[in-house]
């Protein structure tokens, strides 16, 4: 039991998938896992326990946000003893070679949230990175199922609605995509010393305006799953 989830120590895996929407928690544990169970009800922040191919696997719910993502992998992390923590999201285009349902692991983050300033001080930019083990093992799993993955920085914003920020000058400097956790979780995973990784499908491009079918969005965010769950449990 900690102050946002209600499973009781043992009922959440060491190994974890962290969508951002509680329903797509719902999704993933009903259609990859066996046997889920819902372990979380607080804030309707869905988490589930089941087995995928014989191992134990958790699905938890994050909401949108550092401020969100922190709590809960903070609380996995401390509380549960959780060990591998992979988010599963969605991202927006920023390079025109990113595309729509293209699948994107970020590499490392690079963030305008307070949260660094805060950890470090000013004039210090510490670097948000991916395990390195866990990145090669989703790459290797991409290629093997034939999957096309894109992998580098992700520009992981605090303010969804930035009139401010310089996209052109991030896009010039290599970010792919842009999305609002996997900052905070890779800088959580160093502190705590576990391992975590970031994987996102492409939702939306932030300039080409491409646009996407529910059905090309479900194939896609299905791809983005399976490379997950074959990292998580390798
Ligand atoms: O809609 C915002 C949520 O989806 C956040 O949890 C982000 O991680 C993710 N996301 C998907 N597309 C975008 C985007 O174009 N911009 C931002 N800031 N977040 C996005």
């Amino acid at each position: 039991m900690s102050n946002h989830i209600e499973a009781k120590i043992g009922e959440v895996a060491d190994v974890v998938l962290l969508p951002g929407d509680p329903l797509r928690a719902k999704y993933i544990a009903e259609k990859f896992l066996e046997n889920p169970v819902c372990y979380n009800h607080i804030r309707n922040m869905f988490g589930y326990t089941g087995t995928y191919k014989g191992h134990k696997v958790s699905i938890q719910g994050t909401g949108m946000g550092i401020p969100s993502i922190s709590i809960y992998a903070h609380e996995l992390i401390c509380d549960y003893h959780a060990k591998k923590l992979i988010r599963v999201g969605t991202c927006g285009g920023l390079k025109d070679d990113v595309h729509v349902r293209d699948v994107v692991i970020a590499q490392g983050t690079t963030t305008d949230s307070g949260i660094i300033v805060r950890t470090f001080g000013d004039g210090l930019h510490y670097a948000p990175l991916a395990d390195f083990e866990l990145l090669g093992k989703a790459y290797h799993h991409a290629k093997k199922l034939n999957i096309p993955v894109k992998i580098g920085n992700v520009y992981c914003q605090d303010r969804f609605y930035d009139e401010e920020v310089d996209l052109q000058k991030l896009i010039q400097y290599g970010c792919l995509a842009v999305e609002m956790e996997t900052s905070a979780l890779y800088m959580l995973a160093a502190r705590y010393n576990v391992q975590a990784l970031g994987v996102f499908t492409v939702s939306n491009h932030l300039f080409t305006g491409e646009e996407t079918t529910a059905k090309e969005r479900e194939q896609s965010f299905d791809n983005m799953i399976k490379i997950a769950l074959e990292t998580a449990i390798d």
